[in-house]
């Protein structure tokens, strides 16, 4: 018998017994526990032509389960990457909270971060100019705490109110179902021109900072300003700053473009291989901490998420690290089920009346109940508490624990070992004063003046940065096909700064300024804060990077080991790209295998190139494009740039001149040095910026 069952399943494969691969392989099984005898054939009726039978358990099981495979994705934020770690407490902050992992200097809290783009589909790239979530669940001994922030401080609106109005503009048109992953279309900037309390927050957008080099290189900022409550019940505000240890580093437009192109996974995949190489990100947690009494003296709300509260006003006080150590074992079972919710806060940090925050504090748990389709979603393992958690809440879909007895109620005299409240350790309400004001849908009178920190932030960037900022408007307005649409928005722009509104008038084409709109409230003039820069918070650091060295068959087997020994030493990563993905034969006759192949490994996927040639390999290089490409395009977005003398045609051939980011490859040390860093002063000769 065992040989004839045997030689069924040999017939039933077409003759061909699959070749497994080796090792103990545990039996597989249905859901059910029972094992599964032929994993390739679905139950036929003798004869093996006829239709499929309705009882085959093992062929519906599977495929009822893959049919359900996908949850819906998250409204906004859904692509993104996620990776476990812990946040170290370096500096306590008893004076202000009880919350012990504010509190504890030197426990590590297990964090698990998420980091995601904001309009884009999960399937879009990963690389559009966006806004960067940045959600951090600190599985806190007192309960999880979700810090559920962005890479940008403030944002668009005031009021939670108008968020679905918001996120409905930017999605793709809901008619066409296009553009997907961008702001750059008729919708969002009708919406935008509407709404000037959205200004400050457009000027962020437009800057680099929402075109990031790397998640490693982004700050993180809990925007609203929430309160840590100490044990004699005072009430502190506090505003949170992630900064990462690498310093900030943005890609050019253009190479943000063609990034997407190459890789559109290329920010999941930088992640995701550096900590596999034990390089893990790291982010310094800072504090603003400041008094109702200093507040009531701001020049702003600060209850209002379209404003920030100046360094140079609140400075940062550094508190802990997180680090990244961890990829996730399964994507979807921890990066795609994490729920965050900033509700979820333990005893000693409690909430503003921010009304954004108020309105977010409904609708995260609403949205994972519709994403999970149960309310037992926090059982997830992902979701669960790393502490005991107890309570009466019973059944619903997909109920994990099998509570025990006969009392699911409080308070009552029949379990003695029941869950009780808590009045010590339990959380408790900040005894905030309620204002007694006539109930109403009302903007506080505060909250008016929509230009003068859009200009603070404008006049704050350097001369670079002001160019990448208008070029960036030009380009997404140029997208929209409204006239009346990128007039309104320059008629914002004079009030914001009247170069910038020039700038892009011209970039755009207009031949005279369109009128501004009224303003609710006078725009002051702010002193710049330089902390509001990008290059001026660019650490410059090659530790981290990722060098690209061109070659082919002869090139110098001395130079590319120096090179990669140089960059290794400095922590940054190497790729050798070759035209074959096989290799090439070294000048030494050795022959070096090759990480990628030039045609689909384009310099933008580095932050510095060398190229190591020998004559006759740059003489076949210069006629393929890939090659001219990769030398150009190296060039325009601002790169080191290393070369032996066997490469000088190319560069030629590609139109680079010769400045002080090209140099020579035997310069090892000198060009891996340059490697985080980009040539600004090169732009003016290789872009045409407004
Ligand atoms: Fe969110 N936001 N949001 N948001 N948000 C969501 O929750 C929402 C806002 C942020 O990696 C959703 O689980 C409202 C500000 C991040 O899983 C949803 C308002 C900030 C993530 C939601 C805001 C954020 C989300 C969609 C205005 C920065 C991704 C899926 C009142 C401080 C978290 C989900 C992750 C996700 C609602 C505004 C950050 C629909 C109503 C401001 C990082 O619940």
């Amino acid at each position: 018998m065992p040989q004839a069952s045997a030689t069924e399943a040999e017939r039933g494969r077409g003759g061909e017994l699959h070749q497994q691969a080796g090792g103990d392989h545990p039996p597989l099984t249905t859901n059910q526990g029972v094992p599964i005898a032929d994993n390739q054939n679905s139950l036929r009726p003798a004869g093996m032509r006829g239709p499929t039978l309705l009882e085959d358990f093992v062929f519906r099981e599977k495929m009822m389960h893959f049919d359900h495979e996908r949850i819906p994705e998250r409204i906004v934020h859904a692509r993104g990457a996620g990776a476990h770690g812990y946040f170290e407490l370096t500096h306590s902050l008893a004076d202000y909270t009880t919350a012990r992992v504010l509190t504890e200097v030197g426990v590590r809290t297990p964090v698990f971060t998420r980091l995601s783009t904001v309009v884009g589909g999960r399937g879009s790239i990963d690389t559009p100019r966006d806004v960067r979530g940045f959600a951090v669940k600190f599985y806190t001994v007192e309960g999880n705490w979700d810090l559920v922030g962005n890479n940008i401080p403030v944002f668009f609106i005031q009021d939670a109110m108008k968020f679905p109005d918001l996120v409905h503009s930017v999605k793709m048109e809901p008619d066409r179902g296009f553009p997907q992953a961008t702001a750059a279309h008729d919708t969002f900037w009708d919406f935008i021109s509407l709404t000037p309390e959205s200004m400050h927050m457009i000027m962020w957008a437009m800057s680099d900072r929402t075109i990031p080099r790397s998640l490693r290189m982004i700050e993180g900022f809990g925007v609203h300003s929430f309160r840590l409550v100490n044990d004699k019940g005072e009430s502190t505000f506090v505003k949170f700053h992630w900064r990462p240890k690498l310093g900030m580093q943005s890609h050019i437009w253009d190479e943000a473009v063609k990034v997407a192109g190459a890789d559109q996974d290329y920010h999941r995949r930088d992640l995701w291989e550096a900590i596999e190489a034990g390089n893990y990100p790291e982010w310094e947690l800072a504090v603003q901490l400041f008094t109702q009494e200093q507040a009531d003296g701001f020049p702003f709300d600060h209850l209002d998420a379209t404003k920030l509260i100046p360094e140079e006003l609140v400075p940062l006080t550094v508190v802990g690290r997180m680090v990244l150590d961890r990829n996730p074992d399964n994507f979807f079972a921890e990066t795609e089920q994490v729920a965050y919710c900033p509700a979820n806060v333990v005893p000693g940090i409690d909430f503003s009346n921010d009304p954004l925050l108020q309105g977010r504090l409904f609708s995260y748990l609403d949205t994972q109940i519709l994403r999970h389709n149960s309310p037992n979603f926090h059982q997830l393992p992902i979701n669960a508490p790393k502490c005991p958690f107890a309570n009466h809440q019973r059944d619903g879909h997909m109920q994990m624990h099998v509570p025990k007895g006969r009392v699911s109620y409080e308070p009552s005299t029949l379990d003695t070992s029941s869950p009780r409240e808590d009045p010590v350790r339990g959380f408790r309400s900040h005894a905030t004063p309620a204002d007694q004001g006539n109930k109403g849908r009302v903007r506080p009178e505060s909250f008016a003046d929509h230009y003068s920190q859009a200009r603070q932030f404008y006049i704050s960037q350097t001369d670079i940065e002001q160019a990448h900022l208008a070029s960036a408007l030009v380009f997404e307005l140029s997208k929209v096909d409204h006239i009346h649409i990128r007039e309104a928005m320059v008629g914002h722009l004079r009030h914001i700064d009247a170069s910038l509104a020039q700038r892009v008038a011209d970039g755009l084409g207009m031949t005279e300024l369109p009128p501004a709109p009224p303003t609710a409230a006078p725009v002051r003039d702010l002193p710049p804060s330089p902390a509001l820069q990008l290059i001026g918070n660019m650490k410059g650091t090659p530790q981290g990077r990722s060098i690209g060295i061109l070659y082919a068959d002869g090139s110098d087997a001395a130079t590319i080991k120096a090179l990669c020994e140089a960059a290794s030493a400095v922590g940054a990563k190497v790729k050798l790209v070759a035209p074959k993905v096989g290799g090439a034969r070294l000048s030494d006759g050795s022959w070096q295998a090759a990480g990628g192949q030039l045609a689909g490994t384009p310099s933008v996927l580095f932050d510095a190139v060398a190229l190591v040639l020998s004559e006759e390999g740059c003489a076949k290089l210069a006629g393929e494009s890939a090659a001219i490409e990769f030398v150009h395009n190296a060039f325009g977005h601002l790169k080191a740039i290393a070369h032996d003398d066997g490469a000088a045609e190319l560069l030629r051939i590609a139109g680079v001149k010769p400045d002080a980011g090209i140099m020579a490859a035997s310069d090892a040390h000198k060009f891996v040095s340059e490697a985080g860093k980009r040539l600004w002063e090169r732009e003016a000769s290789v872009r045409m910026l407004p």
